[in-house]
């Protein structure tokens, strides 16, 4: 129990396989790192299944479970919906949650369809005009090698941006007899590695840019058709039974883009990078500097800057972990990393700070809607096989 004098903010979890446990953790911790102005309090897991929420209750430090999040949301005790269930579900949770005047933190892609993005930022904008927040967990924006890029794009130091290189590779789906979890079920999970992990990367580089994919053209590839049904639920590597089922979603996804500054992208989103665990790469070429940065190596931001005196000009790896570089205040001694779970944990403290200072916390719902529109985009491309495909303004 936490002894505090600060004002309580409940939390209630909806789903509790790997983000929710990942959302637990931040949670957790939120309070211990950040000297935040409102105590995040863990009062209520919700699941499916009874017996397997309560144990996720006691394992990750929640003090309830529900099987009812409607009911749920009923509660004067709840500020925040926390989302990490599967995208189908998150349009009718996250448009109620706001509907009752919840606080709502969405796990990314937003939602499976443009429709159902569209729904929820509409509610999203009402809910704004009564004081609800809203935020998309992209959470990898939260770590601080990024922002540190997006600050340096910035103040200039990169001039205009000629090339963007973005990929987020994962090899997780190498093995055919990997199980077909939700995540390859086009009905629960909307795409495969193209929302899945594809949508990070163009949050990325829209956030350390600040500019827009305009035009995209790509392809989207499955490679292995059909898979083991997964016999026991959770995780994406869980056990298989001897039954099979079709993959409906795509394993890779590539595509090229212009950006609204003039520049060009490759992207590259895959499950197949054999060797790759959970690289996000991003290399940024402009006409004053580049800067690079690869998750696996997610404390170092590379930059190169042409100001420099040719016979030293080379990239300059940044160890970015040092207290005048963003959040690390809140953490370890310089010099002392952070790992993959600390993002999740920035985030978690940089959405109560928004609820408490009255801001609309970014990701909105309107950011990840535009990324919604690209991801739209490329799966078009793709099936023309033919064209480039223009991606609407994010306004609609
Ligand atoms: C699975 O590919 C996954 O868990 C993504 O869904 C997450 O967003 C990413 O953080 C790690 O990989």
């Amino acid at each position: 129990m936490t002894i505090t004098s600060k004002p309580e903010l409940g939390i209630a979890l909806i789903g509790h396989a790997f983000m929710g446990a990942t959302h637990s953790h931040a949670w957790r911790t939120a309070p211990r790192a950040f000297d935040l102005p409102l105590e995040p309090r863990m009062t209520v897991v919700c699941g499916r299944d009874g017996e397997a929420t309560a144990a996720a209750a006691e394992r990750l430090g929640w003090e309830e479970s529900s099987t009812d999040w409607r009911e749920v949301l009923t509660r004067d005790d709840i500020d925040v919906v926390d989302i990490c269930t599967p995208g189908h579900t998150h349009a009718e949770i996250a448009v109620a949650a706001l509907e009752a005047g919840k606080h709502v933190l969405c796990e990314k892609p937003l939602a499976n369809s443009i429709a159902e993005a569209e729904q929820m930022t509409l509610a999203a904008e009402l809910a704004a005009s009564r004081g609800v927040r809203a935020m998309v967990g992209f959470t990898y924006r939260r770590v601080p090698a990024i922002q540190l890029a997006r600050q340096l794009v910035a103040e200039g130091r990169i001039g205009e941006i000629r090339h963007v290189r973005a990929q987020y590779l994962q090899d997780w789906l190498l093995d055919p007899e990997a199980p077909l979890s939700w995540r390859l079920d086009k009905k629960l999970a909307g795409s495969g590695a193209l929302g899945d992990i594809g949508s990070h990367i163009v949050d990325l580089v829209q956030f350390i840019t600040g500019e827009h994919l305009e035009t995209v053209t790509g392809a989207l590839r499955t490679f292995v058709t059909e898979r083991p049904v997964q016999a026991a639920s959770g995780g994406f590597t869980g056990r298989a039974g001897t039954e099979r089922g079709p993959v409906t979603v795509d394993d890779a996804a590539v595509f090229l883009a212009e950006l609204s500054g003039g520049g060009l992208g490759t992207f590259e989103a895959t499950r197949f990078a054999t060797g790759r665990k959970n690289a996000i790469r991003l290399e940024i070429n402009g006409s004053r500097g580049a800067l690079s940065f690869d998750f696996e190596d997610m404390n170092v931001l590379n930059v190169l800057d042409t100001g420099d005196d040719p016979h030293v000009q080379g990239f300059r790896r940044v160890v970015v972990t040092e207290p005048e570089h963003p959040y690390l205040t809140a953490w370890w001694p310089p010099g002392h990393g952070l790992g993959y779970d600390h993002g999740f944990v920035n985030q978690a403290a940089d959405l109560v700070g928004a609820i408490a200072s009255g801001q609309d916390p970014t990701p909105s719902f309107a950011d990840a809607l535009g990324i919604q529109r690209v991801l739209d985009a490329v799966e078009r491309s793709s099936q023309d096989r033919r064209s480039w495909v223009s991606v609407p303004g994010a306004r609609f």
